[in-house]
């Protein structure tokens, strides 16, 4: 039984705003340290590269002996345990006649991508290059007998696609004084300054002087070295070539950009330049069994929404055994190819959109130019534009020369769509402007619109009291297919609060979803939700447990429907009742639905 008394000290107490928490740092610290990098210019143009992880993993495909794995098929020796000796047998098998260089940079090419990224040696060990620091080499272990980055990185060259590499700089299970394999090579017995002196340095200054001119060096999963001593590596390395950027994954903060966790997009707009970096499928090395790939739409609106933050996306294709791409990657990368050839303005060369996400998608934006991502059509195909305070001088969409009717005004620009949109996937308006459009894109103000079936807001935007933070959770399906939600956690008391600033546009009432997980052990806690004067109370429900390798389960709770009678700036809040003792739940997003 709801408790009324708890609700009117509650209400009472609410008024009572204590100081909101800013929008932690880790959304607002400007990525990467070099501003002055010359190779920032390239990758910040580029927004859309292609990440490439080959190697004897790729021929196991996901299986070893009679184990088949899920997630992270470059990580089957790691999890397989598999005896560095016999794992080291499968080079002698390794035979990618299928390789085609030509033919990789020309899909590439085909699929837009303006830089392409690809495994020099992963964690396993094996140099997918032709290195004389050591025999466990494609050159020299197995019967390939040749060298494919020399091909494919001139063949990038002839395409005009700044190549990178992607080295491991400490994990190497194949070698008793790198990083990570302790099931063959005790720990305490490890001397990672051995590693880095005897394979790691020499290896990357190889890669650096006998490829030619490289537009960055992908590092990952840093370790072993100080930050002097990685300090040291660095100005080591950049003598040899000093406009090759290097990965924020080089370790203790000393990369060129910033790097997100595996697919992971900041939710709020970020300065400088940084990548986002995503698996096609479930997977960076190819898994024979694993065929959940993201379409051509997922890709697109995935491009678009790293791009309305201001950073790249790279994505990942994972070569099988035989040196060729898997049929879906090569058919949606040259889907996604076909759509940036109309749409690609929007994309290259961009920065992040000047207002925040709308109800109807995201935006990028260059000098005079505001690109508006249209993902959902608005009944009625009036599309709301808020916070346009520069002189509107045209809109049209890219790729037609049709020009839009629109009227601009204080509140909003609003555009006359065409009956249909030419890409439901995304299709793209460019609005031209004069003057001087303010940069609202940290706009915590955001849109609700009875013009589409739903309003998601995400927690981020809050504004948060007390106890209240905004965390990141981290977690995985399988293995290594890492997932990431942003949510509001610690709210236990009602000073705890969350304050959602909102701008609805229309009057009428609204059922209030709330989006988020709760342990059971926190459930059957009380909240309230306020708005526009009233309440709607509930009780958290079990969503199950979680933890870094276990899904987080989300429900989508409705918790009752509120009536708004003036449209304009509203205050959605939401906290705890008194008396709870736990946190009530980790809150990734509100949803407003309008109801017809
Ligand atoms: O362990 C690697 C993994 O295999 C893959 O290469 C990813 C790509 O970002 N990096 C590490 C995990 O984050």
């Amino acid at each position: 039984m709801f408790n009324r008394s708890a609700l009117l000290l509650l209400l009472l107490f609410g008024s009572l705003c204590v100081q909101a928490q800013d929008m932690p740092d880790m959304w607002t610290k400007a990525a990467g340290n070099n501003t002055t990098h010359p190779g920032l210019k390239w990758f910040r143009d580029a927004k859309f590269g292609l990440f490439i992880h080959w190697g004897l993993y790729s021929k196991l495909g996901g299986r070893w002996k009679d184990s088949s794995y899920y997630g992270s098929g470059e990580w089957l020796m790691n999890r397989a345990k598999a005896p560095a000796g016999e794992y080291a047998a499968v080079a002698k098998t390794f035979n990618p006649q299928g390789f085609n260089a030509e033919e990789w940079a020309q899909t590439a090419r085909d699929a837009g991508v303006r830089y392409l990224v690809i495994t020099a040696k992963h964690h396993e060990g094996f140099s997918m290059y032709d290195s004389k620091v050591t025999d466990f080499d494609i050159v020299d272990a197995s019967p390939y007998g040749k060298d494919p980055m020399k091909a494919l990185s001139r063949a990038c060259r002839e395409k005009g696609i700044p190549f990178g590499f992607y080295y491991s700089q400490f994990l190497d299970w194949h070698e008793p004084d790198g990083g990570g394999n302790t099931w063959d090579f005790p720990k305490d017995k490890k001397d990672y300054q051995q590693y880095y002196r005897s394979k790691s340095v020499p290896q990357l200054k190889e890669l650096l002087t006998n490829y030619g001119p490289l537009g960055l060096v992908w590092f990952d999963m840093p370790g072993g070295l100080t930050p002097e001593q990685t300090r040291q590596m660095i100005d080591s390395l950049r003598i040899l070539q000093p406009s090759c950027l290097f990965s924020s994954r080089v370790g203790h903060n000393l990369g060129d950009y910033r790097d997100f966790g595996d697919s992971e997009v900041p939710p709020v707009p970020i300065p400088g330049a940084w990548e986002s970096i995503y698996t096609h499928n479930d997977s960076w090395g190819y898994i024979e069994h694993d065929l959940n790939f993201k379409s051509p739409g997922e890709i697109i609106r995935l491009l678009s929404n790293v791009a309305s933050k201001g950073g790249n996306l790279m994505l990942n294709v994972g070569p099988d055994g035989n040196g060729k791409w898997p049929a879906y990657s090569i058919a949606y990368l040259k889907a996604t190819g076909r759509w940036l050839d109309i749409y690609g303005e929007s994309i290259y060369g961009t920065t992040y959109g000047l207002i925040p996400a709308q109800p109807w998608g995201v935006t990028t934006s260059k000098p005079g130019k505001l690109y508006l991502h249209v993902w959902e059509m608005p009944t009625g195909r009036q599309l709301r534009v808020p916070g346009i305070n520069a002189r509107v001088k045209s809109v049209k969409i890219l790729g037609s020369r049709q020009p839009l009717t629109w009227k601009q005004s204080t509140a909003a620009t609003t555009i006359q769509l065409p009956v249909t949109l030419p890409d439901t996937r995304n299709t793209v308006l460019v609005m031209e402007y004069s003057g001087t459009q303010q940069d609202l894109s940290q706009l915590r103000t955001q849109t609700v619109s009875s013009d589409y079936p739903r309003a998601e807001v995400p927690a981020v935007w809050a504004i948060y009291n007390g106890a209240a933070i905004n965390k990141l959770f981290t977690y995985s399906h399988y293995f290594g297919d890492w997932k990431h939600d942003n949510c509001a956690a610690g709210m236990i008391q009602p000073a705890d609060a969350l304050v959602f600033p909102l701008d609805i546009q229309d009057a009428g009432d609204y059922k209030v979803v709330l989006d988020y997980a709760c342990e059971p052990g926190n459930a059957s806690q009380q909240g309230v939700v306020t708005l526009a004067g009233q309440q709607l109370p509930f009780l958290s429900l079990a969503t199950g447990t979680n933890n870094s390798h276990q899904p987080m389960m989300f429900i989508e709770h409705a918790v009752g429907i509120l009536h708004i009678s003036e449209p304009g700036k509203h205050n959605l809040t939401i906290r705890p009742v008194a008396g709870n003792r736990k946190e009530l739940f980790r809150l990734r997003k509100i949803i407003l639905q309008p109801v017809k």
